[in-house]
């Protein structure tokens, strides 16, 4: 096992993997840029080093300042949480070129599945269903072609976008000459390269994924997945486990193809498996994140398991062999963002004077706020992540909404507590109708008007 785990990130999921590695007996080095010198998870880890500036490119992407820091502490693993380096395989590379354990999969996989494109052909070899569509298209002749063939609605998808980014809806062939020709513009400013590909647009799917470990070793566990349809602009704002929309033998069948891509490529560490599932429960591969999530904590309420234990323990070449896990009760995340849900959701970061944070049973809060800390303007607006758990979904929701009452935040920053009592209220999310377009259109418009 390793002895000192330096953690590359900031924020709640620094705090997160700091107290496992606590729970571990893993010594911790935190790094942290000149905003976040008052952060909670500078002073909750052994060690803290400066390693640059308030801009990310200063300091949380800057890959000399934290080798420098991993190598004047004697740290032996980095983690890199999510977002920031988690998914730069040259990061990797470095990391192990010096020695010092990256706590995820090789560079190698982590460039293959960052490809999209090539992460389908992954998918089809392996036997699993992926969306009607394309290799990369080398031009705009060939994605016409192609369009054509699979038959409009089509969506172009940069290689190197995901999650949404460099994607483009066509439904009429008139309009997609021009479409495709903005697709590729906007790829190759976005990503470089500027590779696009092409798929069928399936209609109001949901998003559900898997989450595994893979241990290196040949053992793959499973952990069940996560409901994700709930989004507004292609960000997450609340997920469950397990979905309302999946029974044990969908649950099955998708855990089994997340399996088959994970063996095809001989995964190691922490991993994402996401699919679209239709109407009709049909279910298509669309991309793998090769990293631990921010939604992970209603995976580890229903089964049980630290995750982040478990990456870690992978990490250090321990045989991981869970098989699929049982599931027990229902989970809920709600993502707590300094915003002003009433403006678009615009940011509104600031100081907290006043924090009074929910508890009680089936409740859990992770968060690197406090009681007179102020939040800094340069990162993301997630300030804290509030999971309920309940013995049935209805328990869940109803602890959501004792919970949300009980939180208390007060000073000059707007938080998203508030919209998520709201969405606790609408009936349509209490039924579990929730597709991947039900907030934009019928569930946000009714909050914003009541
Ligand atoms: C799609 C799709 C429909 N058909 N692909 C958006 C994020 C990225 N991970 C994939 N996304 C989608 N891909 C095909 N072929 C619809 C979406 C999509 C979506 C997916 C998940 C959650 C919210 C979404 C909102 C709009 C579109």
């Amino acid at each position: 096992m390793f002895k000192k785990v330096l953690i590359a990130n900031r924020g709640e999921i620094a705090v997160r993997i700091i107290r496992t590695c606590k729970e571990l007996g893993i010594k911790t080095v935190a790094v942290y840029s000149t905003a976040d010198r008052d952060s909670l998870h500078v002073y909750l880890a052994d060690e803290a080093i400066c390693i640059g500036g308030p801009q990310p490119q200063e300091s949380y992407l800057n890959i000399p300042a934290i080798i420098s820091a991993a190598e004047v502490t004697g740290a032996d693993a980095i983690h890199p949480g999510y977002g920031f380096l988690s998914e730069n395989p040259g990061f990797a590379e470095i990391c192990n070129a010096c020695g010092i354990k990256f706590i995820g999969p090789i560079p190698q996989t982590m460039l293959l599945m960052g490809d999209k494109a090539k992460a389908r052909e992954v998918a089809k070899k392996a036997g699993v269903p992926v969306v009607p569509g394309s290799g990369i298209v080398k031009n705009v002749q060939e994605a016409l072609k192609v369009a054509e063939r699979i038959g409009y609605p089509v969506l172009v998808k940069a290689a190197h976008g995901g999650g949404g980014r460099g994607m483009r809806l066509i439904e009429d062939p008139d309009r997609a000459e021009s479409l495709i020709v903005t697709a590729m513009a906007e790829a190759e400013a976005a990503f470089g390269g500027g590779e696009v590909y092409i798929e069928k647009f399936i209609r109001n799917p949901r998003h559900i994924e898997i989450q595994l470990i893979a241990d290196g070793k040949g053992n793959v566990s499973t952990f069940g997945e996560r409901e994700c349809s709930l989004q507004r602009r292609h960000q997450k704002v609340l997920e469950e486990a397990p979905s309302p929309f999946v029974d044990e033998e969908l649950r099955n069948r998708l855990s089994e193809a997340a399996v088959r891509i994970a063996e095809a490529i001989n995964y190691e560490g922490a991993g994402t498996v996401e699919f679209l599932v239709d109407e009709e429960k049909n279910f298509y591969f669309i991309e793998m994140n090769t990293r631990i999530q921010v939604e992970h904590p209603v995976t580890e309420a229903v089964t049980g398991k630290d995750l982040i234990a478990l990456q870690i323990a992978a990490a250090a070449g321990e045989v991981i062999d869970l098989g699929q896990c049982s599931l027990q009760g229902h989970a809920v995340e709600f993502r707590i963002n300094c915003e002003d849900y009433r403006k678009d959701f615009r940011p509104v970061p600031g100081r907290v004077e006043k924090l009074l944070l929910p508890g009680g049973f089936g409740v859990r809060v992770d968060t690197h706020i406090y009681e007179g800390y102020t939040v800094p303007v340069y990162y993301d607006s997630l300030i804290a992540k509030l999971i309920v758990w309940g013995e049935t979904r209805e328990e869940a929701i109803r602890r959501g909404k004792r919970v949300l009452s009980e939180f208390v935040i007060e000073g000059t920053l707007k938080t998203t507590v508030p919209f998520h009592l709201k969405l606790l209220e609408n009936e349509q999310f209490q039924r579990g109708e929730i597709d991947t377009r039900a907030l934009e259109t019928k569930i946000l418009p009714s909050i914003i008007n009541s």
